[in-house]
């Protein structure tokens, strides 16, 4: 196995999140990578490398997202100083946006206002953007793109280790920690290296919003995704089990959403049927964004999973006998996220 990992993860080390009418610490530190690291040097699983500098990583983003989305990311911090100098000293966190209603906000009338910018271009205020933000999420797009060249050059699996995560990010928006949605980069690049067929499994603790949208009406990607029912748990206004693909791609997303609460033995069952439909579905290669906030000490998470159940999902996605590319998703219990995410690997490597 070959684990990429951002060597600059760490420039994204956002400061607060809006919870609750007020700012709360971030979640989704980097912290998180490095609990990763230190248990992959207490059982190594692979290769740990760092991704080739010569790969088109702009290519690979603009395959996925919008020219004038990775535009403002590219640009973003520098706008947000010029607004005001002192803005250097705290992070950017949207607080209006163009809500969609009948004869309401226009998005055809694009704002200059740096506020107004933002919020065009974000879902929530839980995702500060700061100096080295856009530097961490192109590295991780990096990372996504050389797991999806492993995999293509032979290898059976090969992870993207990087921070911060990617499978809430939409065509044009970021949101959910999430600023590109590294795991979308991987499958598109399978698919553009000639693969005709690739499976996409989330999961992570939240719907895979950004993921689903980016392939909902297309039939060469089939989108899974297991997770928290949207009716209670972030992201709210997506992930239902209704929602199935549009035009070509209908009959090729997969939700299967479960209650606040969610254990172990449901919750593999559930697994089990998503893989079912992946196999189904006879994909050439797998990408799955891997969240470990299934896990029961998880703090924003509702599910039970315990850190040995993490061997099981990585047997089961073995299982499948693809090519697989993994993405690291959320998982915010600190002292374990290690543990569980080596878990996982440990159980593909069997
Ligand atoms: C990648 C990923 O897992 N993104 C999740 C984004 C969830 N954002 C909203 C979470 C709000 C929970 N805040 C709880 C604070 C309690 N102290
Ligand atoms: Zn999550």
């Amino acid at each position: 196995m070959k684990i990429f990992h951002n060597t600059r993860h760490a420039e994204h080390a956002g400061r607060q999140e809006m919870f609750r009418g007020r700012l709360v610490d971030c979640h989704e530190v980097p912290d998180r990578l490095r609990y990763v690291l230190d248990e992959l040097q207490r059982r190594p699983m692979g290769q740990l490398l760092a991704p080739d500098a010569a790969l088109d990583v702009d290519a690979a983003m603009a395959r996925i997202h919008a020219s004038d989305y990775l535009d403002f990311l590219a640009h973003a911090w520098d706008d947000w100083v010029a607004v005001d100098l002192a803005n250097a000293e705290r992070d950017a966190l949207p607080s209006v946006w163009p809500l969609a209603s009948k004869h309401g906000f226009r998005t055809d009338a694009p704002p200059l206002n740096f506020a107004a910018r933002l919020g065009q271009y974000a879902f929530d205020s839980g995702t500060p953007l700061m100096a080295g933000s856009w530097a961490a999420a192109r590295g991780g797009a990096a990372c996504a793109l050389a797991a999806a060249q492993a995999v293509l050059g032979g290898e059976r699996f090969a992870m993207a280790l990087t921070r911060p995560p990617g499978h809430h990010a939409g065509p044009n928006y970021m949101g959910g920690y999430c600023f590109i949605n590294n795991a979308a980069v991987a499958a598109q690049a399978l698919r553009d290296a000639g693969v005709q067929r690739v499976a996409l499994l989330d999961v992570d603790y939240h719907h895979g919003n950004g993921t689903q949208t980016c392939f909902y009406e297309r039939s060469d990607v089939f989108t899974a995704s297991i997770h928290g029912d949207p009716r209670t748990e972030y992201p709210f206004f997506l992930g239902h089990a209704d929602e199935r693909g549009y035009g070509a791609g209908e009959g090729f997303n997969l939700n299967l959403p479960m209650p606040r609460g969610t254990g172990f033995d449901v919750w593999l069952a559930t697994l089990q049927t998503a893989l079912q439909a992946v196999a189904d579905f006879a994909p050439q290669a797998l990408v799955v964004p891997l969240g470990l906030d299934t896990f029961e000490g998880d703090p924003i998470s509702g599910f039970k999973l315990r850190s040995g159940d993490y061997l099981q999902l990585g047997r089961a996605i073995a299982q499948l006998g693809l090519p697989t590319v993994l993405t690291f998703e959320g998982g915010y219990a600190m002292a374990e996220v290690g543990v569980n995410t080596v878990n996982v690997l440990q159980g593909l490597n069997g």
